[in-house]
């Protein structure tokens, strides 16, 4: 089997503990992982405490900065084909997409190198004539970036790329399933010549090591992807080291579709939004809410677009559709589509588990019209869709609103000033006008209400990683007067 370390303070090292990673394609064992427990983690977080303050960090020039994340860039182009099959054998995600996904990672970097040196302090207007007020942006401190198991190139690199652009240190807890990937490209960050301690990569379970991590005296900053009850977990752990947190909780998204849209383009879309990645995307869009008298058509086009999907081996670069990344993962959404068809729901396609090893479930889509499915309240994280009717755009608004969530929505019409109130009417933090599931560094990323909160990518993330400090210098030779007045 193949041995994965821990990479802490610029050295690959073995764990005291250690457990297997599957093979969601076969549900075989393949690979062993080192299990981060409280000692790693201690020195984790020093190493990042000491490379924070001490050392070459602290006193490299932003532009040496930028330069050190372009290298990382170009690395991680260079190695995608690995990094890919990694993540492809210890996920299920297929090769297609993990390639295409990976090769865009070194473009966050990129971005994030460029940023670098565009990270400005500001000179103030003061009100006091003998005063001059600047206001310096210095890194947050230690970041722990925590990620899930879907996309964790991608989910580290939206965390990973901004923070060191902002002159962070971190440690960055992979998740226990499918770590594969992460645990390699350390190797990428220790060849691009990154400092000892700027980044440390480990895993761990949650209670055992993403906890510990969290609530660690030593952290500033949490920046975390995962689900809404996990978050909980983390701001609850940040009442004690009273760090920062951003968080992206995934969502029950919105894929509206008005009877006057392209139905091919959209349903071409919506397969992209719900069947891509076997669902496992935090954005899917998987509430399907249609114009009544479109319904049957679009699901139609739907249903033989589904049912075309090729499902295989996730190596294999013909397949559409692997397995999903865990079996705990697969019999949540069993259960929930089992109790969705018992309350009403209809089965357009898929809903039954096929033989075999390995974690399949079939595109499913589910006509969830006019019953209450838990399908449809539900972040589900698999190939499942929930369908909805709508008469008019007041319903339509009112049934791509009816979440808790609120991460992305997909609006489909021909009609330019329909697609412009809907995108102020919706509820989310992103959306797409005819096209899903885009994605760019330069574009903010993240939800409202249970979704979370915080933006990855784009300008703002970098300052998110950032503080201000006000420096005064009084300017006048006087001798400071009255003591006892502020001035
Ligand atoms: O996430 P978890 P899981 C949703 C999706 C999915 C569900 C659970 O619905 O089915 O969440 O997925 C670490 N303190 N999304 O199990 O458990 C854990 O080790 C600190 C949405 O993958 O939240 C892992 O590294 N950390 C989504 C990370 O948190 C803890 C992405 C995420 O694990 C911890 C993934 C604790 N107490 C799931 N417990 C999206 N936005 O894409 C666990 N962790």
């Amino acid at each position: 089997m193949d041995r994965f370390q821990h990479y802490i303070d610029g050295a690959f090292e073995d764990a005291a503990h250690s457990f297997e990673s599957l093979d969601p394609a076969t549900g075989k064992a393949w690979a062993v992982m080192p299990e981060a427990r409280e000692a790693e983690v201690e020195r984790a977080v020093a190493a990042a405490h000491r490379a924070l303050h001490e050392g070459p960090w602290p006193q490299m020039t932003a532009s040496a900065r930028g330069k050190l994340l372009y290298r990382l860039a170009d690395l991680v182009a260079e190695h995608a084909g690995r990094l890919a099959e990694l993540e492809t054998r210890d996920t299920g995600k297929i090769i297609r997409e993990t390639s295409a996904q990976i090769a865009y990672v070194a473009e966050y970097y990129r971005y994030y190198a460029g940023l670098a040196d565009k990270i400005e302090g500001s000179f103030l207007p003061i009100d006091k004539p003998d005063m001059d007020v600047w206001l310096r942006r210095e890194p947050i401190g230690v970041v722990a970036a925590i990620v899930p198991w879907n996309s964790q190139l991608f989910l580290a690199a939206v965390k990973i790329g901004p923070a060191l652009a902002a002159g962070c240190t971190l440690v960055v807890k992979a998740s226990e399933d499918g770590p594969a990937p992460l645990l390699e490209f350390a190797r990428l960050i220790e060849k691009a010549g990154f400092p000892a301690g700027v980044v440390n990569v480990l895993t761990g379970f949650g209670p055992t090591c993403g906890s510990l991590l969290t609530r660690h005296r030593d952290i500033a900053h949490v920046a975390f992807t995962g689900g809404p009850e996990t978050a909980r977990h983390v701001v609850r752990n940040s009442a004690e080291n009273l760090a920062s947190t951003s968080l992206e909780l995934g969502g029950k998204s919105p894929f509206v579709v008005f009877a006057d849209a392209d139905l091919e383009s959209a349903a071409n879309a919506q397969v992209a939004g719900i069947f891509a990645a076997s669902g496992q995307s935090c954005v899917a869009g998987s509430r399907l809410i249609v114009e009544a008298s479109v319904k049957d058509r679009f699901l139609s086009i739907l249903k033989d677009k589904a049912e075309a999907i090729r499902i295989g081996s996730p190596q294999d670069r013909e397949t559409e559709m692997g397995p999903l990344c865990t079996e705990r993962q697969r019999r949540h959404i069993e259960s929930i589509v089992e109790q969705s068809v018992a309350a009403g729901a209809r089965l357009v396609t898929g809903g039954s588990t096929p033989s075999g090893s390995g974690y399949f479930y079939p595109p499913t889509i589910l006509d969830c019209t006019k019953i209450v499915a838990e399908s449809v309240r539900q972040e589900l994280f698999g190939p499942v869709l929930s369908v909805l009717e709508f008469h008019d755009e007041e319903e339509a608004v009112r049934l791509a609103n009816d979440t808790p969530f609120g991460l992305a929505c997909g609006v489909f019409t021909q009609n330019l000033t329909r697609a412009h109130r809907l995108s102020k009417r919706i509820r989310a933090g992103i959306v797409w006008i005819n096209t899903y599931r885009a994605v760019s560094p330069i574009a903010p990323f993240g939800g409202y209400g249970q979704s979370g909160h915080g933006r990855e990518g784009g300008l703002a993330a970098a300052l998110d990683f950032t503080k201000t400090k006000t420096v005064w210098l009084r300017t006048s030779d006087e001798p400071i007067p009255d003591p006892f007045v502020m001035r």
